[in-house]
């Protein structure tokens, strides 16, 4: 008999159903079992005089032991779980649990260390299902509109970002380094013609931080395009492109986002153009409306604390979860942005709910300037295998970077801990 998944059983058929045991009251005369699989839960009712067979095996069982049962499912009005219960005849455990080691109030690192079992309730389940969606509906906006979808690699000869924070790795006899962003290899994509390329990875970063955001292996989903006129085109591709994916995850799982995670967290899909304002301007603001003053050293980027009270101030100003951040200083931002006539980075990073989720650009194409904006940060022999991409030809082009994890997180008020599905830190490499 073919296994049913518990969200598709309707009244009046025979079944065979397997998945975990959620809970278990084992009466004298009754035993009631609820079983979850991945689409839900659903109670088995066995009197045991009519099924004296089943008892040992009952007997057996233990929470989360996974077993197999074959029955009928009838509907019963007193059953809470959808008002249908399943009268078994066979019962088969596949698996018996010992006691579990964590509850699900377990502190977070312990839920780490048993991070198979923490993953098992609806509500951590719901995380990756969430995550799903979004990257299956960015890959569907971009493959409708022409990308490629490429596969850099991610150990590589040099730094691809700044030498600062990569991981060094023996590489026979000699060196190599986990690749920080696929920034060079995207845009070498765009000097071999291909005009429109993503890709969803990972990305490494040897960071030592110990935040809600930071880990030190995260999944990136990267893109570039070619053709552009300003980095203003890469921003209306990502406000479009994120405004498609909250869409439909609002539609899929924004109830269960509420009734899971809290009303606080209820989806909101955005009907307008996403705001952009500059550093500085945020800056004027937040002094203005929360006596925020950002100290003289930090004024070419936004500080963690601007950060958080973007979310505010996006809200007030223009009732935006988003903000798009322009105009920071040229010292701040990677070399390979390209700069307008007065030096400001063409770049920009976007802010959801008080969190930075993106930072894209128009890059520098034209190969002197790119090796003067390299040689001005002391970049010179490290990064000469990429500027090699631009002296054949290079069309214009931007893109941006997009942390799928940070995504995650945002969505349901969680930490990166809980928003990965193992997640890596200076103090975690394990299970
Ligand atoms: P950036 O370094 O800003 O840009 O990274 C892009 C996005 O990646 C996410 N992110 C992280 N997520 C979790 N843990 C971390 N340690 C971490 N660091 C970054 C954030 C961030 O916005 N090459 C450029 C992108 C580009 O211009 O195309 C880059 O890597 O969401």
């Amino acid at each position: 008999m073919e296994r049913t998944h518990i969200a598709n059983i309707v009244p009046g058929s025979r079944v065979k159903i397997s998945g975990f045991v959620e809970n278990l009251r084992n009466k004298r005369t009754m035993a009631f079992i609820v079983i979850r699989d991945i689409t839900g839960k659903i109670q088995v009712t066995v009197v045991k005089e009519e099924h004296p067979d089943l008892v040992p095996d009952i007997d057996r069982m233990t929470l989360d032991s996974v077993v197999t049962i074959e029955g009928t499912a009838v509907a019963n009005d007193y059953v809470k779980l959808g008002g249908i219960e399943i009268i078994p005849d066979s019962i088969r455990i596949e698996s018996v649990a010992d006691a579990l080691p964590i509850k699900d109030d377990s502190a977070i690192d312990s839920r780490l260390d048993y991070r198979w079992i923490d993953l098992r309730s609806e509500k951590n389940t719901l995380i990756f299902k969430l995550q799903t969606e979004m990257t299956a509906s960015f890959r569907e906006f971009l493959l409708e509109r022409g990308f490629l979808e490429f596969h850099s690699p991610k150990i590589i000869g040099a730094a691809s970002e700044s030498g600062a924070d990569v991981f060094k790795l023996s590489y026979f006899d000699g060196v190599a380094y986990l690749a920080q962003s696929p920034q060079f290899y995207k845009q070498m994509a765009m000097a071999s013609g291909f005009e429109r390329v993503f890709e969803c990875a990972p990305v490494f970063r040897a960071e030592k931080s110990y935040t809600r955001k930071h880990a030190t292996e995260f999944t990136g989903f990267d893109l570039e395009f070619s053709y552009i006129d300003s980095f203003r085109d890469v921003m209306k591709l990502e406000e479009e492109m994120l405004t498609y994916m909250i869409g439909r995850v609002a539609e899929k799982f924004g109830d269960d986002i509420v009734r899971l995670y809290g009303e606080e967290y209820r989806v909101v899909v955005p009907t307008k153009p996403f705001p952009v304002m500059t550093v500085a301007q945020i800056y004027d603001e937040i002094e203005k409306r929360y006596g925020y003053t950002v100290p003289e050293s930090e004024k070419g980027d936004l500080t963690t604390d601007a950060e958080h009270l973007t979310y505010r101030l996006a809200k007030e100003l223009y009732d935006s979860e988003f903000l798009f951040v322009t105009d920071f200083a040229a010292d701040r931002r990677p070399f390979y942005h390209m700069h307008d006539e007065n030096g400001v980075p063409q770049g920009f990073d976007l802010i959801w709910r008080g969190t930075e989720i993106t930072s894209g650009s128009q890059r520098e194409h034209r190969y002197e300037q790119l090796c003067e904006n390299a040689a001005a940060k002391g970049l010179g022999e490290d990064v000469k295998f990429y500027t090699e991409f631009f002296r054949y030809g290079c069309p214009p082009h931007g893109g941006f970077g997009l942390g799928v994890d940070r995504l995650t997180m945002l969505f349901l008020g969680i930490s990166i801990k809980e928003a990965e599905f193992l997640f890596r830190g200076p103090d975690r490499l394990t299970p």
